[in-house]
Parts: structure tokens; sequence; C-alpha cells
């Protein structure tokens, strides 16, 4: 069997074998507040997992908004929002070095703290639950595009966090919180998503 493959089913996330450093990571997590029973444990999931990779907890910034529909707008918004900080920074950092004798400064790197700067990956949380109405496929299909979108015009990988489920049974296994059998938190599978998208876009740059 492939290391890292579940010999009982198909599904899952495999391991890469590579052990991803998440301590120079700054982490966003915008999280939908509808189906909050759900969303709790997702969001304990991802954090959990970031933390043991590494990820520093002041470094891990959380936000929430109404419901899933908000996420795109959300995720938008402070993405950019830190990427003008961190291009703000470096601006900074560059004139300050500039006024210095380059021989006697310690100037400071242009790269900027991660406590401040932009953030290296996003993770969108929100649970969908299927009503009787059209109203779960028109926000379904929206905030999964949105988030697309997102990530491709920003260069800031943005993890797909979103639940599409038919009941609320199926939402509560997925947080592995199920009633009939407890399922397998996907909120962690979110996290390890969300460091090595980080530490690999950093790569990629
Ligand atoms: C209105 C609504 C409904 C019916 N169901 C959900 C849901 O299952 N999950 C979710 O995250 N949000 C839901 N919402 C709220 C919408 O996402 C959105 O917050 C409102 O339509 C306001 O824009």
């Amino acid at each position: 069997m492939v290391a890292g493959l579940h010999d009982s089913t198909v599904k899952g996330l495999a391991d890469s074998g590579e052990r991803f450093d998440g301590s120079p990571l700054r982490i966003l997590i915008v999280h939908a507040r509808w189906n909050e029973s759900v969303i709790k444990p997702l969001v304990e999931g991802s954090v959990q997992v970031m933390l043991a990779s590494g990820v520093k907890r002041e470094n891990i910034v959380i936000e929430t908004v109404p419901g899933s529909y908000e996420l795109p707008m959300a995720c938008s918004r402070l993405i950019a929002a830190s990427q003008v900080q961190a291009s703000a920074t470096a601006d900074d950092l560059m004139g300050a070095s500039s006024l210095l004798d380059s021989s006697t400064s310690s100037a400071p790197s242009s790269s900027a703290s991660p406590s401040s700067g932009t953030f290296s990956a996003c993770i969108a949380i929100g649970v969908l639950i299927k009503g009787s109405t059209q109203h779960f496929e028109y926000i379904s299909e929206a905030v999964s595009h949105g988030l697309m979108r997102i990530q491709l015009d920003t260069g800031v990988p943005v993890i797909y966090g979103v639940l599409n489920c038919n009941t609320d049974e199926q939402a509560l296994q997925r947080a592995g919180v199920g009633r009939e059998q407890k399922g397998h938190n996907h909120g962690e599978d979110w996290g390890k998503a969300a460091v090595e998208l980080g530490v690999k876009t950093a790569r990629w740059a």
C-alpha cells in the first residue's frame, strides 16, 4: 500500500510525507455563525492542528460573519487589508534603512513581522445544510466561486472549509461530533492544508 493512504476507503487526505513548519506563518480564519454547533468543532480542529504544526497562537486571526454567504467578502477585505499593511511596513523599513549608514547600522530586514504582515493562508469555514428550497444551491455555488476567485486574485491560498450537507447528522459527522457515528473532523484537514499551502506558496514565490 502507498504510504499514507487508507486501506479501507479511497477517501481522505493522504500524507505528503513532508513536515511543514508553520512557525513563520500568519493564518486568517473566517467562519460563519450559522449552525454553530458544527462550526465550533471545525474551527477548534483547524486551530489545534495548526498549533501542532508550529503556527503561533498570536498569528492565527479569527473573524466571524453571520452566514456562509458573507465569507467571500470578509476574506477578500481582510486579505487585501493585510497586503496593504504589509507593503506599507516594507516601504517604511526601506525608508528607515536608507537614512542609516549601511556600514554601522543594523537596518531591519524588509520582511514584515508575521504578527502584522500579509496572511500566508486563509481558511473560510461555513456549514450549509440543505433545506426545502433552492436557497442552499444558490449560496453554495456563489460561495465556492467567490472563494476561488479570491485566492487566484490575491495569491493567498483560501482553504475551502465549507460543508454542504443534506442533513444535520451529515454535518455533525464531518465535524467529528456526529450523534450516530462521531466521524472525522474535517477542520483538522483544513488546518493541515492551510499550513502546507502557506509554506508552499512562499516557496513558489
Ligand atoms: C439564510 C441562511 C440559511 C437559510 N441557511 C444557512 C446555512 O445553512 N448556512 C449558512 O452559513 N448560512 C445560512 N443562511 C444565511 C446566509 O448565508 C446569509 O448570512 C444571509 O442570507 C444574509 O446574507
